[in-house]
């Protein structure tokens, strides 16, 4: 059955974009979400507001949800007035949150007794992705499902990879966001220790960029670095929540993993220093504090 009518809960930074986007490509659109007046703020695009994930599930094709963590997603889930209280069969389940491999296997098996399947299909890109609809999806499903998943897919992001069963893409997802904190800790780290010592920190970006292991990502964080522009684009206390579900990941794979343990502790001491809701680009300023310098301070603009 093709999927007209989508439903979608958790209007976050990310949320509240990949609905707009579905609105725009012409999807008819019921959104629900905790927080009501973050669902309000899209009816002016023709979006139905549900008051309950049950409601939502009532009417539509396809539920999506985008939500912040493990308990968010079994509550809109699996809460009393969930979507698996009115899900029907024939409905697809699409779960974009990053939360738990146990948790995506646990829906697959709860709504599959109702004849709904689900994708788990966490995604990379942040606020900017989710807002140009250029979002990487990492998916875990049947080839039947993703294929009727596809227009949604198109919908939000740009390149979509199959990673395998239900549960893939989560595991996928978990691996390289903790490639993006360690990316983001040594550039940062590398532009104290330059800037500290003396030495312009651009020359350090630049230097970088000419090399092998340039990135996109470090032009845009570099730039956000000397500028000071910490908006969020990705939370803090989302990153050691997706750090944290890794290590536990990783432990019961019994594979090490040293330098996703550092960094769940480096992010510790940004949430301790009351930075949790802040970007991830300012886990650096606490270092900052410590060693009494500022990334760029006294170098010539
Ligand atoms: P945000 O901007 O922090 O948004 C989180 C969303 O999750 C937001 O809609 C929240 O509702 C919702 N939320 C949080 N806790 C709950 C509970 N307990 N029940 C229902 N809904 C809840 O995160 P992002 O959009 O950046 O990221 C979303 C996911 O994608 C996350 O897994 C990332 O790691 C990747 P609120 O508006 O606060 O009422």
């Amino acid at each position: 059955m093709r999927i007209r009518h989508v439903g979608f809960l958790g209007l976050g930074l990310m949320g509240s974009r990949m609905a707009r986007n579905l609105a725009a490509k012409g999807f008819e659109v019921t959104v629900w979400n905790r927080t009501r007046a973050r669902a309000e703020a899209l009816a002016p695009l023709g979006v139905r507001v549900a008051s309950t994930p049950a409601e939502v599930a009532r009417d539509v094709d396809a539920l999506c949800t985008c939500v912040a963590d493990v308990p968010a997603l079994r509550e809109v889930a699996l809460g009393a007035s969930g979507l698996l209280s009115t899900a029907r069969a024939g409905q697809l389940f699409i779960d974009f949150s990053t939360v738990s491999v146990p948790l995506v296997r646990e829906l697959g098996a709860a709504f599959g007794e109702k004849g709904v399947e689900v994708i788990d299909a966490p995604v990379t890109g942040s606020k900017n992705g989710a807002e140009k609809g250029t979002l990487v999806i990492m998916a875990g499903g049947s080839d039947a499902a993703l294929a009727r998943a596809e227009p949604v897919f198109k919908a939000v992001g740009e390149k979509v990879v199959h990673c395998g069963p239900l549960g893939a893409g989560t595991q996928v997802k978990l691996a390289g966001n903790s490639l993006i904190a360690a990316m983001l800790q040594a550039f940062s780290e590398g532009l104290l220790l330059t800037s500290k010592a003396g030495v312009d920190p651009r020359r350090f970006i630049e230097v970088v960029q000419a090399s092998g292991f340039r990135s996109p990502y470090f032009d845009f964080k570099g730039k956000a670095l000397l500028e000071r522009d910490f908006s969020t684009h990705f939370e803090v206390d989302l990153m050691h929540k997706d750090l944290s579900l890794l290590l536990e990941n990783a432990a019961t794979h019994r594979v090490p993993t040293p330098t996703a343990a550092s960094l769940r502790e480096t992010y510790a001491l940004a949430r301790a220093a009351g930075k949790g809701q802040a970007d991830i680009g300012a886990v650096i300023t606490t270092f900052e504090e410590l060693c009494g310098h500022r990334i760029g301070q006294g170098t010539k603009g």
